[in-house]
């Protein structure tokens, strides 16, 4: 009887509050109203009362297992044999802007070369006074510093540009992670050598089984290239190109060669095998964009999408979702609700670095139609991401690489998502 009374007088108050509010945040309209005597809170649950793991059972800490959804994943489809594949960042299921280590998408042209680093070496050669091999212990008696990157594949996206296609943005965006980085600066090394006159390009290699090269002008390698240790505070992941990678900030994924182990200094680009010559961007008559290194500005909805429907019906609801630039920062980002009609500018939250991921919100109050969502993204230099349409009409319908239009996800009054395309 009591209860029932708390009960009605609570629900009263909270009708009140809802037919007095204004604003999408009013007191009493994002939790339930008390419906009920709730076994979750009058009853004990099993880890009140039972004791729990002690300090000893998790040595190296791992998400909660009601979070094992949270993982990469590959599209079987997209390459056929998997060590030569890509897997995906699951964007949907991410805060912040710091990729944890564990989520960061792998691309690899010949599986993970798992490395000793007391067996490692870092060899610099070519147009330099004197050639040099550096220990992995030797790499780390230089000054070294830290700063946060994205990276990303220069094919990431690169099935939508005819279309709409892959049904989530783990798959459609997920080719990119944002680290902090611990490395020594590039130029350190470089000068160590004493890099001659003449030198204008460098070639890095990989120690995995492709050997990867990719050619990099010197003026980048001088610039702010690190050869990094260590992401997100501790050494990089076998995946990720333990003991030493090479960062490129701002630049295409595939110049981050992992498992460095040499650096040739020459006075022109190189030319490369098939698998790495991929890269370059066609135009509609088989003409190729050269030296399209810079990842420009690109923003997504992370949420909701298809893989994160809006579940709880209409009402406030958060949008949010990432932005990055290989030219700068990110100091704005507009949404959009209805496919481009209107234009709302969103808050950014989180740290704006230079290259580096950003995070921004947009609240608003779900009427429960349908809608058309869009992010753009504005950078620090005042580049507008373009429409999948400008970009096509720039570069043709051949291209894959530097897909960097705007995403639209169609929700629906239930509140799925789809990845479509509007004009
Ligand atoms: N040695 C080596 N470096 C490599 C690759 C590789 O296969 N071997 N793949 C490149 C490509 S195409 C990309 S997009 C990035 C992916 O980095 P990640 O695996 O950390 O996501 O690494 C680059 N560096
Ligand atoms: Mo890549």
């Amino acid at each position: 009887m009591s209860d029932d009374k708390e009960f009605s007088s609570s629900r009263r108050r909270f009708l009140g509050g809802a037919a007095l509010a204004t604003g999408a945040l009013a007191a009493g309209r994002l939790a339930h109203a008390q419906a009920g005597p709730d076994p979750l809170i009058t009853e004990m649950q099993p880890w009140q009362q039972y004791l729990g793991d002690g300090v000893d059972a998790r040595p190296y800490g791992m998400p909660s297992q009601y979070e094992a959804h949270v993982v990469r994943r590959n599209v079987e489809w997209l390459t056929a044999d998997s060590v030569s594949s890509v897997n995906f960042t699951p964007l949907h299921e991410m805060e912040g802007i710091i990729t944890p280590n564990g989520l960061c998408f792998e691309r690899h042209h010949s599986g993970i070369a798992e490395i000793d680093p007391g067996m490692h070496r870092l060899m610099i050669n070519g147009l330099v006074d004197n050639p040099l091999v550096f220990t992995m212990e030797d790499i780390m008696r230089f000054p070294r510093e830290n700063r946060t990157y994205f990276l990303e594949c220069a094919a990431n996206t690169g099935m939508e540009w005819r279309g709409a296609q892959l049904n989530g943005v783990q798959f459609t965006h997920g080719m990119i992670h944002n680290v902090v980085y611990t490395g020594v600066p590039l130029r350190l090394l470089l000068e160590e050598a004493g890099v001659q006159t003449n030198a204008a390009w460098i070639l890095p290699e990989g120690a995995d089984a492709s050997a990867m090269t990719r050619s990099i002008p010197l003026e980048k390698a001088l610039d702010d290239c690190l050869v990094a240790t260590h992401m997100n505070g501790e050494r990089l992941r076998p995946e990720q190109g333990y003991p030493i990678r090479l960062v490129v900030p701002g630049w295409e994924g595939n110049m981050w060669v992992k498992w460095l182990r040499r650096i040739e200094v020459g006075d022109q680009p190189w030319h490369h095998r098939e698998e790495t010559s991929k890269y370059t961007d066609l135009l509609e008559h088989g003409e190729a964009r050269r030296f399209t290194w810079v990842m420009d500005a690109k923003s997504v909805i992370t949420n909701p999408s298809p893989q994160a429907p809006i579940t709880h019906g209409p009402g406030p609801t958060v949008i949010t979702g990432v932005a990055w630039s290989g030219r700068g920062t990110i100091p704005r980002v507009d949404v959009t609700l209805d496919g481009g009609v209107n234009w709302h500018q969103a808050r950014m939250s989180g740290p704006s670095l230079d290259k580096s991921m950003h995070r921004f919100y947009y609240e608003f109050d779900w009427d429960g139609r349908p809608l058309l969502l869009q992010s753009r993204a504005i950078d620090s230099t005042g580049y507008v991401q373009p429409t999948k349409d400008q970009l096509r009409e720039f570069r043709g319908e051949n291209s894959i690489y530097h897909n960097n239009g705007i995403q639209t996800w169609a929700i629906d009054e239930s509140g799925r998502a789809e990845n479509v395309e509007v004009g």
